[in-house]
């Protein structure tokens, strides 16, 4: 998936990805965990939904302590999911639909199980360098070992250093202990990362997502944040776009589609890393309009979502990233966040409404839209009731730090169960058979239990049903040259309306989008014709339904 500098907005602007979670999409042989022989199985619907290229969540070996995100050999395939051939054999048959492939590349961190934290650990000093290892203070023991180098916190909970004793020293772990913070200063490890880039592209992969690449440059001089956990003096580092350009260059990987997730980034980074002229990365993602019900940015304590600061937030990156010349990628789901419809919608109400309001909010917009699993059914939250349904090391490390925080077991069980990354990970709806038709044996976490109503099957057959609505704006995108490249102006509204509009040689469309479910205020629009809208009839000029979303265009 080659993309030509000239054409790039038409290019990045037609395509739609969608992303999969490998464990929870489909089981092929009947472990309870998906596969890649499943993917293949499935390739048929997402053929029908129309999407161009798969993100798939890695499939390498890992002792799964982080699904995945724990890899331990970066090129090959971890038995759970399969073999490579099952790869091959999916790359085939993919390609084959005109399917593209996008491989996520964990490269901030690897497995404490990889062959090079093994040595590090067996005190060879080749390898301690490809790690952020720091020296203890004197006198540290195993019982003992004093202070760490920083007060930096893990994004799971608890301090991001882990002493060693053999070694007596400390190794940042920015996620879970078991994932080690690789130093990206040594130039060896840039090396070693860019050669397995050139491997998948010797296997014909054509597109890559980076995890969280936004964190791989580490200050020089580590200090103690007594502002805030640390994240503000490695997100976005000193050496970052230097390290990118490097790693794209030499992973010979320019100008194919490549995604970056971008953690507490800014725009000024996200342009930097997504104009064509840096030969960075395709886009960004960016997390801040997923805090917009985040008190004070706390992820673990619980209010409503804030629609005008939502649209503040749309607007600035919309507009920032088409004046900079940057590129966005679209969403609002993926494997780490709970479902949208179930946090920002009313899916006891308005489950239909609500969810198709959100696909409308995004995908019209400016920059590549992204469907996580599900989304495109209305899968919502997980109906879990006590916390042993849940898998996630996150979920499971806060459920206990907020209980040390004082909130008794049933309160912090309630914050988990809204903020959980389990609950948007349940596995795939596909029909109303046992187990939703996800797997024949059992399921490695539970399912929803309204996947007897909100399923692949019964949806498709349905032509009024949210998985309809979601292949029609996929056909949008590719049949509006509007939505595909042009600009992008918001457009003051009511509070909880988020209204904008799309231009291009001539060609005018405005999006109106209502976040609540009582009526609102609407435009007062020049005639246009209904481009797409979640309710069939046309309203009441002026006037804006419980959760509609409709776009209006003049050609
Ligand atoms: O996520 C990065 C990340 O920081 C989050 O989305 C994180 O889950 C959240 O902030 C915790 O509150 C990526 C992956 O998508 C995620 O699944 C991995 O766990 C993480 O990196 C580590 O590789
Ligand atoms: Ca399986």
């Amino acid at each position: 998936m080659t993309i030509g500098n000239n054409s790039r907005a038409y290019e990045l602007g037609s395509k739609v990805c969608y992303q999969i979670y490998i464990r929870s999409f489909s089981d092929s042989n009947g472990d309870g965990i998906g596969d890649l022989r499943g993917i293949t199985q499935r390739l048929d619907y997402l053929v029908d939904l129309g999407v161009d290229c798969l993100w798939i969540t890695p499939f390498f070996p890992s002792p799964q302590n982080d699904n995945g995100y724990d890899v331990s050999d970066y090129c090959a395939i971890e038995p759970v999911f399969g073999t490579m051939d099952d790869f091959e054999e999916l790359s085939r048959e993919a390609e084959a639909r005109g399917i593209g492939l996008m491989l996520d590349m964990v490269f901030n961190h690897t497995s404490t199980s990889h062959v090079w934290f093994q040595k590090a650990l067996a005190g060879d000093p080749t390898y301690i360098e490809y790690y952020k290892f720091v020296d203890a203070e004197p006198g540290a023991t195993a019982e003992n070992p004093g202070n760490p180098p920083t007060n930096w916190e893990s994004k799971f909970g608890g301090n991001a250093w882990e002493y060693v004793p053999q070694l007596n020293k400390w190794y940042l772990h920015l996620f879970d202990v078991s994932q080690a913070d690789l130093n990206w200063d040594n130039p060896q490890v840039r090396s070693e990362l860019a050669k397995i880039l050139r491997f998948w592209r010797s296997k014909g992969v054509g597109a890559f997502r980076f995890d969280v690449v936004n964190l791989i440059s580490k200050p020089e001089v580590l200090e103690n944040d007594y502002e805030g956990d640390g994240r503000r003096f490695y997100s976005d580092g000193p050496h970052i776009h230097e390290y990118l350009q490097e790693l794209v260059r030499e992973g010979g990987i320019d100008g194919l589609m490549t995604v970056g997730e971008m953690s507490s980034t800014s725009l000024e980074s996200c342009i930097g890393y997504s104009n064509p002229d840096n030969h960075e990365l395709s886009m960004t993602f960016n997390f801040h309009h997923l805090k917009v019900d985040y008190p004070g940015g706390e992820k673990w304590e619980l209010m409503e979502p804030d629609i005008v600061r939502l649209r503040e937030l749309f607007a600035t990156w919309q507009e920032g990233m088409a004046t900079g010349g940057g590129w966005n990628a679209l969403f609002w789901s993926n494997h780490d966040q709970p479902r949208p419809n179930s946090r920002f919608g009313d899916t006891d109400r308005y489950w239909r409404e609500s969810s198709e309001l959100l696909a409308v909010c995004t995908h019209l917009m400016r920059g590549t839209p992204y469907i996580y699993q599900g989304e495109e059914l209305g899968q919502t939250i997980s109906d879990f009731t006590t916390i042993d349904q849940y898998r996630d090391v996150e979920s499971l490390n806060y459920y206990r730090i907020l209980q040390e925080r004082g909130h008794s077991p049933k309160e912090a069980f309630e914050i988990v169960h809204a903020r959980s990354r389990d609950d948007g990970r349940t596995p795939m709806a596909w029909d109303d058979s046992a187990n939703a038709g996800f797997t024949s044996g059992e399921p490695w976490l539970g399912l929803s239990g309204n996947y007897t109503q909100i399923n692949a099957k019964a949806e498709m057959a349905d032509s009024a049903s949210v998985y309809s609505f979601f292949k029609r704006l996929v056909a949008l995108r590719k049949a509006e040259r509007t939505i595909q490249a042009g600009s992008i102006h918001f457009i003051e509204s009511a509070d909880k309306v988020i209204a904008y509009e799309r231009e291009l040689d001539g060609t005018r469309i405005v999006v109106q989008c209502n976040f609540s479910g009582v009526e609102q205020p609407g435009l007062a629009l020049d005639g246009g014709e209904v481009l797409v809208s979640n309710y069939d009839e046309p309203a009441a000029p002026g006037i804006l339904r419980p959760w509609e979303g409709t776009a209006h265009i003049w050609r």
